[in-house]
């Protein structure tokens, strides 16, 4: 049983018990080689005289060389960059109506699995928070096989068929002649890529929105995109959308925060999620369905098998019935989170495919990315991808075999086994594929049905509030004004007059373009669930920094900081040195971080303690940055009484989500309240 740093011992299931027959703990032993030869010396390599070559007989040297030559295996072609963590989903509700899935039967019923989140255009070693789309990947390690639920954070995808991806990833992936820019859309081929492949236009309005600029993992909801089937015990199909829906909300970054966090620190995401379960804070989601009926196939203004376009909550709501938590880390990051491979092929029975041609592709696509990447067909016997039932086949041999399997027979039908390992019947618990007939010429075009391009961009668009409707302006006027074609961005405003005449009459402005001459949809219905000013607002893991220096007034901000606490928020305590600081009133404070070592960047609020310091200029002007990056990107700022000249140094002002001591008489409290709210986009910021 893995203890975790508090020291408990929780967390136990079958995945656990399985990776636990792996895990080696080299602490206290004696070092060796691979063939287990006890090694005298690791220091100096075996020579012909104390300065003299290197012998090929130091099999140690050699052994050791060797494998830290091959120690890199390829990157993931996309999503290369991507955290993971174990957990459990435990089943709220049954769903045998639906689907025969035996992990969606028994209320109560908790299935281990394990969760990779991803960016998808950067290097492995890439910045977590670019702007991109995030993968939201999810093992479950059910008794009937490994299920896996491969998805993303935005709903919808850039393209309607399969065969175009390997086309949208190379336009959007650094530019092949100078490798330039790392883990950006911001470029010419991504852009002329969208310009010329028009079916994009509803992903873009989502990668130019907030969605795209996910403020950590913990806070992101997760999309199957595809439209799947559930299938139940007596043969009747629905098609289903898989939703992931976070407890803490949806939130985002501003834009000029996430480029400086990619800098500040390029792993805020993944240490985010690190720390939260590390503190036992353990991120959860809720679990839903958006399902239609098999007739209802035709009844909508899309086709729901275009994976470009949204089932609009309001018309199809989401049914919520399971909860999935993340609650452990892993041991290493190579041998899980790296060698952990998914694939929207790994069904159980219940859970089965439609034609929508995007998912076709996909099914083709996670076997073979496979073999390369993780080195031949042996890949599911990696401790990370075993499923946690047995399995049994006549598949043998190949790369780095680990299993023995025994006796001569290797091949079905067969009569010296038995006729074992042997089939299964439905009511067996063997997967039937589903039954839907299929009709059609062979051909090679794009139905009718999948030509509306631009409805659902401007649904979105409608959607949005007025603060999220400048985020995108301002997003595309950032990525298309890095586009040096001025014939591209060109096209780009005339591709998107489509979606809105004033965004994109604006946008032109911006980049120096004609404006467009053409007109948007008539669209004017909009979908509330869109937005992310609806979303859940809670103070709990919001992480204020508490800027503070000697003599602040203890009474005071100690019951500050002890209302922030009682709410979930966590306390950063930062000054100019590490150590401790004195209060007037004699209570002592631990320094976590220093103004060099952090930056109001990592934090959703601060607060202003200020006090005295040995070199008030610096102190002041450190302090004062501070306020004025968190007044900038619309944070909570609360201001102690010893604070306030240090918040009238600064260029902020006083307004929205301004909470001065003084002038409130139950200052933690409403302060605990503009932490929750997160950004006061109505805040004057210029
Ligand atoms: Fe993927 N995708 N994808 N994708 N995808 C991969 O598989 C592919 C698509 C998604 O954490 C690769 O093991 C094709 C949609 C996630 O390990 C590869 C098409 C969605 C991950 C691949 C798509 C996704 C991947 C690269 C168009 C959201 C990371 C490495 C038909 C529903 C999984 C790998 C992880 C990874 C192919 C489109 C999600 C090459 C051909 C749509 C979350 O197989």
């Amino acid at each position: 049983m893995k203890k975790s740093s508090d020291g408990l011992e929780h967390n136990k299931n079958s995945k656990d018990e399985q990776l636990e027959q792996y895990r080696v703990n080299n602490y206290g032993e004696k070092m060796t080689t691979n063939q287990a030869l006890k090694v005298s010396n690791d220091e100096f390599s075996l020579k012909a005289g104390v300065r003299g070559p290197t012998l090929m007989e130091d099999f140690h040297f050699r052994e050791k060389v060797t494998h830290f030559d091959h120690e890199r295996i390829p990157e993931r072609v996309v999503h290369a960059r991507g955290y993971a963590a174990h957990g459990e989903f435990e089943l709220y509700k049954s769903m045998k109506d639906y689907t025969k899935a035996g992990f969606l039967q028994v209320p109560g019923t908790k299935t281990p699995i394990f969760t990779r989140f991803s960016n998808v255009v950067g290097s492995k070693g890439s910045a977590d928070t670019v702007r991109d789309v995030k993968g939201f990947a999810t093992k479950f390690y059910t008794d009937e096989g490994n299920y896996d639920l491969v998805g993303n954070n935005i709903p919808i995808f850039f393209i309607q068929d399969g065969i175009k991806f390997p086309d949208l990833i190379h336009a959007v992936k650094p530019e092949p002649h100078n490798e330039i820019p790392q883990a950006s859309s911001a470029h010419d081929t991504f852009w002329d890529f969208v310009v010329s492949n028009q079916e994009s236009a509803h992903m873009i309005m989502w990668l130019m929105s907030d969605r795209a600029i996910a403020k950590n993992f913990r806070v992101i909801d997760g999309f199957g995109v595809h439209t799947f089937r559930f299938v139940n015990a007596e043969g009747i199909a629905h098609f289903v959308k898989f939703h992931w829906k976070p407890k803490l909300g949806v939130h985002s970054l501003v834009w000029d925060e996430a480029q400086k966090i990619s800098g500040k620190d390029p792993d805020f995401q993944r240490r985010d999620l690190w720390e939260s379960i590390e503190k036992g804070h353990f991120p959860e989601w809720e679990f839903g369905v958006q399902m239609i009926e098999e007739k209802d196939e035709f009844m909508f203004d899309f086709d729901i098998l275009d994976a470009t376009k949204i089932w609009p909550e309001e018309i199809v709501p989401v049914q919520i019935f399971g909860k999935l938590t993340l609650n452990r880390n892993v041991d290493n990051v190579f041998a899980e989170t790296e060698q952990v491979a998914f694939h929207p092929g790994n069904v159980v029975p219940g859970i089965d495919f439609t034609n929508d041609p995007l998912l076709q592709g996909r099914l083709f696509s996670y076997l073979d990315t496979q073999l390369i990447r993780l080195g031949g067909p042996n890949f599911a016997e990696i401790p990370i991808n075993r499923p946690v039932c047995p399995f049994h086949n006549n598949q043998r041999d190949g790369f780095s075999r680990q299993r023995i399997d025994i006796g001569e027979v290797a091949y079905h039908n067969n009569t010296l086994a038995n006729n074992t390992p042997s089939t299964s019947t439905a009511a067996e618990g063997g997967y039937v594929h589903y039954a839907e007939k299929v009709e059609g010429k062979v051909i090679q075009a794009r139905s009718d049905s999948f030509k509306d391009h631009f409805s659902q961009a401007r649904l979105f668009w409608n959607s949005m509030s007025v603060p999220e409707k400048q985020h995108i302006i301002d997003a595309f006027t950032f990525e298309v004004g890095k586009v040096n074609s001025k014939d591209i961005r060109q096209r780009v405003v005339d591709m998107f007059v489509e979606v809105d005449k004033e965004m994109a009459t604006i946008i032109a402005v911006n980049v120096g373009v004609k404006r467009p001459s053409g007109e948007q949809v008539p669209v004017t219905n909009s979908s509330p669930a869109l937005s992310q000013e609806n979303t859940i607002k809670t103070p709990q893991t919001l992480t204020v920094g508490v800027l503070i220096g000697n003599g602040f007034k203890g009474a005071e901000v100690l019951a500050t900081l002890r209302t922030l606490m009682n709410a979930g928020v966590i306390v950063k305590i930062v000054s100019e040195k590490l150590g401790t600081i004195r209060s007037s009133d004699n209570y002592q404070v631990a320094v976590e971080e220093t103004f060099l070592t952090t930056s109001p960047v990592l934090f959703d609020a601060l607060y202003i303690v200020g006090g005295n310091s040995e070199n008030e200029a610096k102190f002041e002007s450190d302090i004062t940055y501070f306020i004025n990056e968190s007044f900038k990107h619309y944070k909570p700022i609360g201001v102690a009484t010893t604070g306030q000249k240090f918040f009238k140094a600064s260029n902020a002002k006083e307004g929205p989500g301004i909470v001065i001591d003084s002038s409130t008489s139950d200052f933690g409290n409403t302060f605990v309240k503009a932490i929750a709210k997160q950004r006061f986009w109505t805040r004057d910021i210029y």
